[in-house]
């Protein structure tokens, strides 16, 4: 595989010759996502300016996903330029931007993609290796996708300024994806790179509490009924818990008030696994898995479906059959990884 100095070479190569530009990633984004796909929205409009500082009128730099991203990352700078797909409805792209997200989590953008010329797909999952994209940046070690967003600033065929609208959205996946630096994958290098951040001016305090402390009653009101509901199995590693349709309406919750609320179990003294398991709709679950290292929960996520996938520590599958069905075949699964039996 090419370092990351020659890929962004050849990005830049693509860029250049290049006037329309797709971006996207998972199809319901997360903080890194929006983060990577924003700040990479800034690094184009800023690579595709003349030397007066205007931006070519016939480039298109369209960011869009099959879901809106929620509500929470309308402070991003250049939130604007995210579009829904019916917005973009026909429209073709030179190039498509795949972050954090995979050709497979795309949802209904992926037929955008498929009309591009080149496809650049920068990612830190592990599942992602085997891309079948022009060009495939993949480093499953590092924290984010927005850490990997960042070596555009200083690579030298870029030299991106790293102006507090860029450091913003990058600060802001960071921050997502390690839980506020508290993952093991945060490395030197995450703080390192924070820092830089930091000293482009942004407002660390005000981005955590927009990404990660902000809640709404809904969300506080969601977590109580499902905190309420714990489980844990009789060797004492695995915690699990439900979200059921009765606990939405009766909360009033979105699916984003949903985010967060596994990380409760993960670290309670003792748990190994921590499992959540939601109703999705009539025979469908959405399964959320955490690992404390012991098991690796993208495999475990892989072989229930092979759709899902994730990280060793942090993964995710949805499964067809009743509540009590998936949750014992899920159980039976982190049990036998776990324990062996
Ligand atoms: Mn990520």
């Amino acid at each position: 595989m090419m370092n990351s100095y020659q890929i962004l070479k050849e990005i830049k190569q693509i860029v250049d010759k290049s006037k329309s530009f797709l971006i996207t990633g998972q199809y319901n984004p997360d903080g890194d996502s929006i983060g990577a796909e924003l700040a990479l929205y800034k690094i184009l409009s800023v690579a595709k300016r003349d030397q007066s500082g205007t931006l070519d009128p016939e480039v298109v730099i369209d960011v869009v996903n099959e879901e809106l991203p929620p509500h929470r990352y309308r402070f991003l700078p250049n939130f604007q330029a995210v579009k829904s797909l019916e917005e973009v409805r026909g429209r073709r792209y030179e190039v498509g931007f795949i972050v954090d997200g995979g050709r497979d989590r795309t949802g209904k953008v992926l037929p955008l993609l498929e009309k591009c010329d080149y496809t650049v797909n920068i990612d830190h999952h592990k599942s992602r290796l085997a891309s079948t994209d022009t060009i495939s940046w993949i480093e499953p070690h590092v924290s984010s996708t927005c850490e990997l967003v960042f070596e555009f600033i200083d690579h030298p065929d870029w030299k991106i300024p790293l102006t507090p609208d860029i450091a913003t959205c990058i600060y802001a996946g960071m921050i997502y994806d390690t839980g506020s630096f508290q993952f093991s994958s945060t490395s030197p290098r995450t703080h390192r790179i924070a820092a830089r951040l930091l000293e482009a001016g942004i407002s660390a305090w005000k981005i955590s509490e927009e990404v990660l402390l902000s809640k709404s009653y809904a969300a506080l009101k969601l977590l109580t009924a499902v905190l309420s509901e714990v489980r844990r199995d009789p060797r004492g590693s695995i915690l699990w818990s439900v979200i059921t349709q009765k606990m939405l309406e009766e909360t009033g919750a979105t699916p984003q008030d949903e985010e967060g609320i596994i990380n409760q179990y993960n670290f309670v003294e003792g748990c190994e696994a921590a499992i959540l398991f939601k109703e999705l709709g009539k025979n469908k679950i959405k399964v959320s898995l955490r690992s404390r290292g012991k098991i690796d929960m993208g495999a475990i996520a892989k072989t229930l479906n092979p759709g899902g996938g994730g990280h060793e520590r942090a993964a995710g599958c949805t499964l067809e059959g009743s509540m009590e069905e998936v949750q014992e075949r899920v159980l039976k699964a982190v049990e036998k990884a776990l324990y062996g039996s």
